[in-house]
């Protein structure tokens, strides 16, 4: 079948477009966050879950990766946690009747929205070659319908593990076991399209692709730089610790196209006087221009080390620098040759904000920059974020309290899962230890990534694809191409906890294994099962799931592995896969002899807020090429618009969880019933004469083409100038496939050249382009 875009995606019928929020959370949060879990799971299912919602004896949220504090609130969620929890917990469920009903090519034009809400995958379903419908079929035909494909193919290599951020460390690592053992590193990851960029330079500069601080160094911080992320809806949790930090005499500062509801005012639910007054958190809003954090990095280091070098020994940690670091004189040499002219126009600031910016910098002793995808996924977003860890290592913010690196991981476990060998390019190191504990020969060529995983199903190279968890079909870019890459393969298996694009994006045979959720008692020969997972900051905990599974037919992810591992390996390994399945004890102690930092693992975890990893930079020990932290000299590059052209974002609405749609409202910034709409500055709808509420075609313009993204509603909205936003993934289809960062090669999707195209005239009595903003 052709490649065909959801049909009711296109559609505005109903939408309608108020003032956005000046700030974040409250009492409508909580009753939003109420009322969508009444719908989806029922009064009783309610209010026995959300109690138990990171809690220390209760389940990790299937949210995003903000840590626990050690002190919990009784009701440590947040608005966009209970509705996770609500998606997974529903009493909705897609049975064999589903898709008796519903054909593979139905359900290709339904939209993310409506597939997400038919509930809970309850049957194993294979949709066999030349049928138009998925059939319920047993674990063990399953199981062994996909070993026997595995088993035809050529080379180990035409198969593709791919590996979504919710899978807990028990099932991560013993599927990377499992594909390792197959024969292959094809282990493309989440991680690839989100932090990857992070990791990237992390490793690069400070030896460990990690953040460096823990909650505590927030609350102690003299300044937190806040950039390329909208915590009020992504990692709502955050706000709290801001707001500590702030009552402790932090600054705060955000950097970003746009002013985030979150950001410039908190209103914390859980605190009465928090709710009814709310606190400021930014004391400073720099409407940076999208990509344009590396020149304001650079400038800001520049100025540091002109100040020093006015007042030498006043600015520069030179103590720390000189133990610590290096690569100092060529970095200092490249500040040098610092363009203004550059810098302004890629920020769009004035030197004087930059210049108070410094100031900022300057006068904190203890400073901290906070990160997510606004800063990691542009084509030199790890230049980017070098230029963050220069300006960082300056002052000597590494590894003493208060100070530091944090990027802010998206999925819950997707740390974990990189800890445990989800990776295409493991370090030899790792090899050498799950040979020698399973004796065997893992493969030592690096595998695909994300993009290398769609060129290659592209081009025929890989023709089988396996997902655990996740949405790989709609979270990548270039829609139309990767859509075409998974219907050329021979098999594409999803496990899966709820339907999506990815079970109707399909190959000639589909399988769908429905497994259980975070949220759900995991019980097998041993008795009732733990499972593990590590958050932003590198803390590692249990996390026990309470309610009743789903469907009596769902197998857990692990023994889902364990299972097919027997099936596809049978005693290739030394693996004992019918013990870890009964056991996950056996896993975690094989966990503890392969990976570092996790002796003594089940005991650990017996304390309840489990127990940090190491890091070695927070120890000012720097396992870089060098052996020290390492200034880097970076060639300033911004994303130049042409005329007539803005720089499009794409990026989350406040009613999704990536490619799961929660409703099609984005409270916080004024959108009702709908999501195709396009924000742009009103001075440039102005110059591009276009008026709020026309609809318009939004095409990304690159060397091999243009891509088109149909009838998006203009909304006039304060964002920097130049530059637009409309969210993912709507706009994936724009994105093209080489795109991308260079050095992590994450798909570069917030800075993308469009053009807006005008598919009908202005509304009739619409009026000239008003300014917006500040009104609650
Ligand atoms: N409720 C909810 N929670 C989530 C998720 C979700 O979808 N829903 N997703 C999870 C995942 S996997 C992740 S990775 C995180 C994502 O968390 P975020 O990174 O906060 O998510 P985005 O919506 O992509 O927001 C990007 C932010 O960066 C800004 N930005 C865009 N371009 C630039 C730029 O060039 N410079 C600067 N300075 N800012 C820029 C945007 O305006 C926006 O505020 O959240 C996690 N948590
Ligand atoms: N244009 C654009 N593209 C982007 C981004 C962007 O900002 N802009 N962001 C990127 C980022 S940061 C990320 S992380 C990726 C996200 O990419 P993915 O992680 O692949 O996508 P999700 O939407 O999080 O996956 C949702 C699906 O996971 C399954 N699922 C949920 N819980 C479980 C579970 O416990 N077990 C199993 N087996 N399955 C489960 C459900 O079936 C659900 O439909 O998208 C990336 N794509
Ligand atoms: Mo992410």
């Amino acid at each position: 079948m052709a490649t065909r875009a959801p049909r009711e995606d296109f559609t505005d019928d109903g939408m309608s477009v108020t003032h956005p929020k000046t700030w974040a959370a409250g009492v409508p949060g909580v009753y939003h966050a109420l009322e969508i879990s009444w719908k989806q799971m029922g009064t009783g299912r309610t209010v026995r879950t959300l109690p138990l919602l990171n809690q220390k004896h209760g389940f990790d949220c299937p949210g995003c990766a903000w840590p626990d504090p050690d002190h919990r609130s009784p009701a440590e969620f947040c608005e966009n946690g209970a509705k996770a929890v609500a998606e997974e917990a529903t009493v909705r469920r897609v049975g064999p009747d589903f898709f008796r009903e519903h054909s593979v090519d139905e359900l290709a034009e339904k939209s993310d929205w409506w597939l997400g809400q038919q509930g809970r995958l309850t049957h194993p379903v294979i949709k066999r070659a030349g049928s138009l419908h998925y059939e319920p079929l047993s674990w063990d035909e399953a199981l062994r319908t996909i070993g026997d494909r595995l088993r035809s193919l050529d080379d180990p290599d035409e198969a593709v593990f791919y590996t979504s951020g919710r899978t807990s460390n028990e099932a991560a690592f013993l599927y990377q076991l499992f594909v390792r053992g197959f024969g292959t590193n094809n282990l493309p990851d989440c991680s690839n399209m989100c932090h990857e960029s992070s990791g990237s330079a992390l490793s690069e500069t400070i030896g460990v692709g990690k953040g460096s601080v823990q909650l505590d160094d927030l609350h102690e911080a003299d300044l937190i730089v806040v950039a390329g992320q909208n915590p009020g809806t992504n990692h709502p949790r955050m706000l709290s610790a801001l707001e500590k930090a702030k009552k402790n005499g932090a600054v705060v500062v955000a950097v970003n196209p746009l002013p985030e509801a979150g950001l410039m005012e908190f209103r914390n639910p859980q605190s009465p006087v928090g709710v009814v007054k709310g606190a400021q958190l930014a004391d400073d809003f720099l409407q940076v221009r999208v990509g344009g954090d590396m020149a304001l990095f650079q400038a800001v280091g520049a100025l540091l080390l002109e100040r020093e070098a006015e007042r030498p020994g006043s600015v520069v940690d030179r103590s720390f620098v000189e133990q610590h670091t290096s690569g100092f004189e060529d970095y200092r040499a490249q500040a040098a040759t610092l363009v203004w002219a550059d810098v302004l126009a890629a920020t769009g600031l004035t030197r004087a904000a930059i210049e108070q910016l410094a100031d900022r910098f300057e006068s904190s002793r203890r400073t901290i920059v906070c990160w997510a995808m606004g800063l990691t996924q542009h084509r030199h977003s790890v230049a980017t974020l070098r230029e963050v860890v220069n300006v960082l290592l300056l002052q000597g913010n590494l590894g003493r309290p208060g100070a530091g690196v944090c990027p802010v991981r998206g999925h819950s476990n997707v740390q974990g899962d990189r800890t445990m060998g989800i990776f295409e390019r493991m370090p030899e190191w790792f090899h050498d230890r799950i040979d020698e504990e399973f004796r065997f020969t893992s493969p030592r060529v690096h595998g695909y990534d994300t993009v290398a995983a769609i060129e290659a199903m592209r081009d025929g190279r890989a023709r089988f694809f396996m997902g655990m968890g996740g949405n790989f079909v709609r979270a990548t870019p270039d829609s139309a191409v990767t859509e075409r890459a998974l219907r050329s393969c021979a098999m594409t298996v999803q496990v899966s906890t709820k339907l999506n694009r990815s079970h109707a994006v399909v190959g000639e045979v589909a399988l769908i294994l429905p497994t259980l959720g975070r949220t759900e008692r995991d019980v097998q020969q041993a008795g009732e099962q733990v499972v593990t997972v590590e958050d932003s900051m590198s803390a590692v905990h249990a996390s026990r799931g309470t309610l009743k599974p789903a469907s009596p037919h769902l197998l857990s992810e692990v023994a889902i592995i364990c299972r097919l591992a027997r099936e596809v390996l049978g005693d290739r390994l030394a693996a004992d896969w019918a013990g870890f399945e009964a056991d996950y004890r056996t896993i975690r102690a094989a966990i503890s002899r392969v990976v570092p930092g996790f002796d003594d693992y089940e005991k650990k975890i017996e304390h309840p807020g489990g127990f940090t990893l190491p890091h070695a930079a927070r120890e000012r020990r720097w396992n870089t090429a060098s052996g020290r932290a390492t200034f880097t000299a970076n060639e300033l590059y911004y994303p130049k618009v042409p005329e007539g052209r803005l720089l499009l974002q794409t990026l989350r609405s406040h009613d999704q969880f990536n490619t799961t749609i929660y409703g099609l409202d984005d409270r916080y910034r004024g959108i009702k019933g709908g999501r195709r709409v396009v924000f742009v500055n009103p001075a440039d709808l102005a110059v591009q004469g276009l008026v709020d509420g026309q609809h318009v075609d939004i095409v990304s313009e690159y060397a091999d083409g243009e891509r088109v993204a149909e009838n998006f509603r203009v909304v006039e909205y304060d964002t920097a100038r130049g530059c637009a936003a409309a969210y993912y993934p709507e706009t994936n289809v724009l994105v093209p496939l080489d795109h991308k960062a260079d050095v992590s090669r994450t798909p570069a999707s917030k800075s993308l050249v469009v053009r807006l195209v005008a598919r009908d005239a202005a509304p009739a009595g619409a009026a000239v382009a008003t300014a917006v903003g500040a009104s609650t």
